[in-house]
C-alpha cells in the first residue's frame, strides 16, 4: 500500500491504460479522481473505485482548472496527477492536414501541459507532488501512421523534463511512463491492432501488452518512494525499445 492517504487525479480513466492505472493506484490506497471526456466512463470508474468522476476535456483551459478545483473541493489536496488521456491516431502522413495535426497536439500535448499547470499551485503549496505523464515508446520507435502523435509524445517528454527541472525545489517530481503497443480500447479501435504480432517479435517478452502491465510502473513513480527519480522516462514495453 504505497499510496495510503494520497489523492490521485487520473485522466483518461474511463478505459484502457488510464483505467488500469486508476485501479492500481486505488489498490495501493489512493483516493481516485477519475477524469475522462466520456463522462459516463469516468463515472463508471468512480462507481467501481469510490471517489469522484469528472467529465472534462483536458485540452480546455477551463476544464483543466475545474479538474483541480473540484479535486480540492472534495479531497482538500492533490498528491498525484497521472495524465493518461490521449487520442491514439492512425493516419498516414500523406493524409495529415493542419487541422488534424492541431487536434492531436491539442489533446496529447496541450492537455498534458494544462492539467500539469492546474495541479502545480496546490502541490507547490503543500511542498509535495508526483506528476506522471504518459508518453509512448512510439516516440522512440518512430511508429508509422502517427506523425502528430509522435511529435506530441516527444513534446510530453520535453514537458516532463521542464517540469522536473523547475518544480524539484518544491518537492514535486515529474516523470513519464512510455508504454509500448497495448491492448487498450483506444489502440484496438484502430488498424494498429494488426501490429501486435509484429511488435511481439521485437519484444524481449513474447506476448501482447495489457493495460495492467503498464500500471505498476506508474504506481512506483506516483509513490513517495520514487522521490529521487525525476525528469525520467520509464519505458514499459516488454523490451521492444532498449533506450
Ligand atoms: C509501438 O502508442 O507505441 C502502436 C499505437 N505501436 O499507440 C501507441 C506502438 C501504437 C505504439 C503505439
Amino acid at each position: 500500500m504505497k499510496l495510503e492517504g494520497r489523492v490521485a487525479i487520473v485522466t483518461g480513466a474511463a478505459q484502457g491504460i488510464g483505467k488500469a492505472i486508476a485501479q492500481k493506484l486505488h489498490a495501493e490506497g489512493a483516493a481516485i479522481v477519475s477524469v475522462d471526456l466520456q463522462g459516463e466512463g469516468a463515472d463508471a470508474t468512480a462507481a467501481e473505485l469510490g471517489g469522484i468522476g469528472i467529465q472534462a476535456d483536458i485540452s480546455s483551459e477551463a476544464d483543466a482548472e475545474r479538474i483541480a478545483q473540484t479535486t480540492l473541493d472534495h479531497h482538500g489536496k492533490i498528491d498525484v496527477l497521472v495524465n493518461a488521456a490521449a487520442i491514439v491516431p492512425f493516419v498516414p502522413w500523406d493524409e495529415v492536414d493542419f487541422a488534424y495535426w492541431r487536434k492531436i497536439i491539442s489533446v496529447n500535448l496541450d492537455g498534458a501541459y494544462l492539467v500539469s499547470r492546474a495541479v502545480e499551485k496546490p502541490m507547490r503549496e503543500a511542498g509535495y507532488g508526483r506528476i506522471v505523464l504518459i508518453s509512448s515508446n512510439a516516440f522512440y520507435a518512430g511508429t508509422p501512421n502517427m506523425g502528430p502523435y509522435l511529435a506530441a509524445k516527444g513534446g510530453v517528454i520535453g514537458l516532463t523534463r521542464a517540469l522536473a527541472t523547475e518544480l524539484g525545489k518544491y518537492g514535486i517530481t515529474a516523470n513519464s511512463v512510455a508504454p509500448g503497443i497495448t491492448r487498450s480500447e483506444g489502440c484496438l479501435a484502430t488498424p494498429h491492432k494488426d501490429s501486435f504480432d509484429f511488435v511481439q517479435m521485437l519484444q524481449a517478452i513474447p506476448r501482447h501488452g495489457l493495460p495492467a502491465d503498464i500500471a505498476p510502473a506508474v504506481a512506483f513513480l506516483a509513490s513517495e518512494e520514487s522521490g529521487w527519480v525525476t525528469g525520467q522516462v520509464l519505458i514499459a514495453d516488454a523490451g521492444h525499445i532498449r533506450d
